[in-house]
């Protein structure tokens, strides 16, 4: 299957302009922009399979951090610590005929976020692991209160868990400071909502301003998101520390 296939052409056009001044408008408007049934049911299955074959590489994880994804220090809500719990399959686990890879590095797809989102330039992340992954999580597991380390996140809901794995989000909630940072990690839920993501969903947000989770999953069939990282800036890369903590590993010194 061609990647291009995998997109929905009779509800989405890439080049439609109509389309793309909606996406600029809720980019710009809210911060995030959801489009359901982007991806066909048939490639949504394809990449399901995909991943059930590849899950017994994915890397778990379980680590501690604060909503910068850094090390609780400093002060103020930096000191926060807050908990995950998920695997992760990287970019690098996915063979070159992976459709969903296919799809990642498809021009036209870059080009299609680039205009949704409304900016001059864009690139795929840096990051050899983090630019395509896609986090698996089973009963019990949790992604809690985040900022990510690119500027935009692109996410395609590829299967629902029985129950819970809501994706939550308090839009450009960085633009408002750490008082309302503060409040919502103590609970208020004011600035939340829950984004709806059925398989075939593509999302795009803006990750490093909008604080966002996953909450809870309960039940026996795991939630699977493919997630899609772009920056406005050339060799954006996440830390080592991240790397670490999410894929387990670090790249090769000479791929560095
Ligand atoms: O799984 C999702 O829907 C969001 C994942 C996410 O927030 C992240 O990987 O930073």
């Amino acid at each position: 299957m061609s990647s291009l296939v995998a997109i929905n052409s009779e509800r989405y056009r890439l080049d439609d302009p109509a389309l793309i001044a909606r996406a600029n408008q809720q980019m710009r408007d809210e911060g995030v922009c959801v489009l359901p049934h982007f991806i066909t049911s048939s490639a949504v299955q394809l990449m399901v399979d995909e991943c059930d074959t590849l899950a017994p590489l994915a890397h778990r994880s379980a680590p501690k951090r604060n909503p910068y994804l850094t090390q609780a220090s400093g002060d103020g809500t930096a000191t926060t610590v807050l908990y995950d719990s998920l695997e992760v399959l990287a970019y690098d686990h996915f063979p070159t005929t992976s459709v969903l890879r296919q799809l990642y590095e498809s021009d036209e797809l870059l080009e299609f976020i680039r205009s949704c989102l409304g900016v001059a330039k864009l690139y795929r992340y840096a990051d050899p692991f983090g630019a395509l992954n896609v986090s698996i999580m089973r009963d019990g597991d949790v992604l809690d209160w985040h900022f990510d380390m690119t500027d935009f996140v692109v996410s395609i809901a590829l299967q629902s868990s029985s129950s819970g794995g809501d994706f939550e989000n308090a839009s450009r909630i960085r633009d408002a400071g750490e008082h309302a940072i503060a409040e919502l990690l103590e609970g208020d839920r004011t600035r939340v909502r829950v984004e709806p993501m059925t398989a075939g969903t593509l999302m795009l947000f803006n990750g490093r301003r909008s604080m966002h989770r996953v909450s809870p999953i309960v039940g026996e069939v795991p939630r699977y998101v493919a997630l899609l990282a772009y920056d406005t800036k050339p060799g954006t890369d996440s830390t080592d520390e991240l790397k670490l903590s999410r894929y387990g590993r670090l790249p090769a010194r000479d791929a560095r």
